[in-house]
């Protein structure tokens, strides 16, 4: 356990062609601009590297794949592309025997035409396994006549002979033909500077502030007196005024900011602005239903990432259909009858089902077991805290397939995951009896796009894991409590694979995931599993109400530590007892009232934390400024709100309330780049995160994700290309791109989406 995920590095290999790295183009819808500084700085006496590049004299040495042959057509090369491959690098056209050396900057630029608009990956790379990428840039290719030419700069980071230029050109539905001309590659490059569009410095929740809740904001300001701010109605009368307070530099982003308090003004409304110093913010709205919808989408996130099942238009809509995925038929292996690594166990497993992770098509019990319990707690919530809305997520709530079945839709949901992760329990008989396996995934990493039914690669199950035993132990207990109203025969299976899965892991408590595991799936290695100890015997002690349980609750080095329980950079999948400490704290139990009042101050000691971060920080983020923004930070941030609408509902103190508010104000655009990290909320939002499907930032045909999704966020620790190359020197909470190939700052994750809908729940019932 830790604080927070500690800083992995996760890189990510192609197959075949390279793995799509660092990207300059400005890419059509997104909203994080780049600044491409083209050939600026080009050295023009150092040597033209691309041999024939203006195609005078013919073909050579241009090489093209068999399926799209070219020629010179006008002065151009021309291919011709075939229709139905799936792959960006299915059909290529490129030059081999490129020399970079280590360290030297490089400029490539081209000119190219298609017959219709396609993207394109632009790569330059290792001419072999594993095709390390130096270039890997996604461009939009136009059909119009005059095109514009494309240039990227890029760092060679090894020595090469004989790099390879490669114009990945395949993956569409329809033949298309695509033209090249001028291609230059010259050394002696100044890299470009990336600079964030973060329009307005007036910050404001985009979404906007409930009608009785906190109405604050920040302004990026060198002014160190106060500033008068006016908020504006939605036909720009001046509505109120007041002035701000300088706040000095902001650590979380080096900007010098001020905030202001919109007090009192109360009245609902919509288009409402705030101007500070001839600055605008972006509009927003005053009113009590501003959380609706992003509840239901939040949740709505767990039906379209479900593995094994048709995603059907008559839920989703046309853009987000998609054939089930990982059913053993067409290009998919399968998760039906899926093998151990070689040489791990003899037996196979039906592990069909259950929720894609993120997105990858890797499913792990150890995340899953924590994201399907934030939505069975968002459930149980409902049956506990006095003002929540069990109908907002009963039968009927949710566009799913179960809709009508009498049984509340987010139970539902969260079963289609809960069935998987009884499927990744070892069956009696085997050796490790009982434990869980830690994870399934692809043999190698896949590239983008790649919808779930294409994937090719053998899915293979890794070894069990103690981590991964008490995550189904800890879900499956909860499962069995809540289940029984519904489905006795399933809330009993629930209740025998808790207790097996308890004992297996007491009896082989450290058996811990490598942390090199990470070839074609995350590690999510994990060697302190006391809070998984601790959380798995929280939740069956509330379901059994067998003593053992609680004395392992008592004896853990955990119990009544309130910074080991809910650690001040959040819960995490890697800090998991605070999930069993909010349990205990608000499901009616036989604990004794000591114990639980105890647990009960120790959820209000955490939040007390929480409150006191949010005022600290100037875009009142309910999270300490020194905790550092990691992988999955908007997450952290969400389980802290997780803690204080809990401790909101124990105590009825409107101080928590608030700080969920102001956390949601930094989530939904009150942040450094003013950009709400949900997307489909705000008016500048996250839309290209990395996902094998929502990707339409590489394929237009393909979706952007749908609304309600989160993006990780701010990460420091720069762990991809995208954000090596484009964040080098940026202060942590604007260490983030919207670009799909920035898996490290902008992929989705269930167990990001989960804290998402619990707090989504939380707000919306705020108002009734
Ligand atoms: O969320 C995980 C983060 O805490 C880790 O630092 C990171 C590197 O190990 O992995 C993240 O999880 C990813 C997982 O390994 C694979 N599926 C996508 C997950 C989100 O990026």
């Amino acid at each position: 356990m830790s604080s927070a995920p500690p800083g992995r590095h996760r890189r990510r290999r192609l197959p075949a062609a390279g793995a799509v790295t660092a990207v300059t183009a400005l890419l059509a819808g997104s909203l994080v601009a780049f600044t491409s500084t083209a050939t600026a700085g080009t050295d023009e006496e150092a040597p033209e590297l691309i041999v024939n590049g203006d195609f005078a004299d013919g073909t050579d040495p241009w090489w093209w794949t068999e399926d799209s042959p070219a020629a010179i057509v006008d002065g151009r090369l021309c291919a011709e592309v075939p229709g139905g491959t799936i792959n960006a690098w299915d059909a290529i056209v490129g030059q081999d025997g490129l020399p970079l050396a280590e360290g030297e900057s490089y400029t490539l630029s081209y000119t190219a035409t298609a017959s219709a608009p396609v993207t394109i990956r632009t790569n330059v790379q290792l001419a072999e396994e594993p095709w390390t990428t130096e270039l890997a840039a996604v461009d939009p290719i136009g059909t119009g006549p005059d095109p514009e030419p494309i240039s990227h700069i890029f760092t060679a980071g090894a020595d090469y002979t004989a790099a390879q230029l490669a114009f990945q050109i395949g993956g569409y539905a329809d033949p298309y033909t695509f033209c090249l001309e001028n291609v230059s590659l010259r050394g002696g490059a100044e890299p470009p500077v990336y600079e964030p569009d973060t329009g307005s410095p007036v910050r404001v929740n985009q979404v906007g502030y409930l009608t009785e809740g906190p109405k604050q904001g920040t302004v990026v300001s060198d002014s160190t007196t106060p500033l008068t701010w006016s908020l504006r109605g939605a036909d720009g009368t001046e509505l109120a005024t007041g002035s701000t307070t300088p706040a000095g530099v902001d650590d979380s982003s080096a900007q010098h900011v001020h905030t202001f308090d919109l007090g009192e003004f109360a009245t609902e409304g919509e288009g409402y602005t705030v101007a500070v110093d001839g600055e605008v913010s972006e509009p927003f709205a005053i009113g009590d239903d501003l959380y609706s919808s992003l509840r239901t989408d939040a949740l709505a996130y767990f039906y379209h990432n479900r593995s094994g099942i048709e995603i059907e238009a008559q839920y989703v809509g046309a853009q987000y259909a998609r054939p089930a995925g990982h059913l053993n038929e067409g290009a998919n292996q399968g998760d039906y009858d899926v093998p151990c690594r070689p040489g791990q166990c003899d037996y196979r497993l039906d592990a069909h089902g259950g929720w894609y992770d993120a997105g990858d098509h890797g499913k792990y019990v150890v995340n899953g077991g924590i994201s399907v319990a934030q939505l069975l707690s968002s459930y149980e919530r409902t049956l506990t805290a006095e003002g929540a809305d069990g109908d907002a997520l009963g039968d009927g709530s949710l566009a799913i397939p179960e809709q009508g079945n009498g049984v509340p839709d987010i139970l539902d949901e969260a079963r289609w995951q809960l069935e998987f992760l009884l499927r990744m329990q070892v069956p009696a008989g085997e050796p490790l009896a009982g434990m869980a396996h830690h994870k399934l995934h692809d043999r190698q990493w896949t590239g983008l796009p790649l919808r779930p039914d294409q994937d090719p690669q053998p899915r293979e199950l890794a070894p069990p894991s103690t981590a991964a035993t008490l995550n189904l132990a800890a879900a499956a207990a909860q499962c069995a409590r809540l289940y029984t109203p519904y489905d006795a025969e399933f809330a009993q299976r629930c209740a025998t694979a808790a207790e097996t899965a308890w004992d297996a892991a007491v009896a082989n408590p450290e058996r811990y995931a490598s942390p090199d595991d990470g070839q074609g799936g995350g590690a999510y290695s994990d060697d302190d599993v006391r809070d998984e100890f601790y959380w798995a015997a929280a939740e069956l002690f509330l379901t059994t109400g067998e003593d053992g349980y609680r004395q392992a609750l008592l004896g853990s080095e955990l119990h009544g530590d309130t910074e080991a329980v809910f650690p001040p950079g959040g819960l995490s999948w890697q800090s998991t007892a605070g999930l069993g400490a909010l349990s205990l704290a608000t499901v009616p139990s036989a604990l004794p009232a000591a114990e639980r009042d105890a647990l009960r101050a120790q959820v209000l000691e955490a939040a007390d934390g929480f409150v006191a971060d949010s005022a600290a920080s100037a875009y009142g983020v309910p999270f300490p400024a020194d905790s550092g923004y990691v992988w999955g930070s908007n997450s952290q941030i969400l389980n802290n709100m997780v803690v204080l609408g809990t401790a909101h509902d124990l105590s009825g103190d409107d101080r928590y309330r608030d700080a969920v508010l102001r956390g949601f104000d930094y989530l939904l655009g009150a942040n450094p780049l003013n950009l709400s990290y949900v997307t489909g909320y705000g008016e500048r939002y996250a839309q290209n995160q990395h996902h094998r499907f929502w990707a339409a930032q590489l394929n237009p045909a393909l979706p952007h994700p749908p609304p309600g999704s989160v993006a990780g966020g701010p990460n420091q620790e720069l762990q991809d290309p995208i954000a090596e190359e484009k964040l080098a020197g940026c202060a942590p909470a604007m260490c983030y791109i919207d670009h799909i190939e920035s898996y490290a700052t902008n992929e989705v994750t269930i167990n990001w989406n989960a804290p998402l809908a619990w707090v989504a729940s939380y707000a919306d019932d705020l108002t009734g």
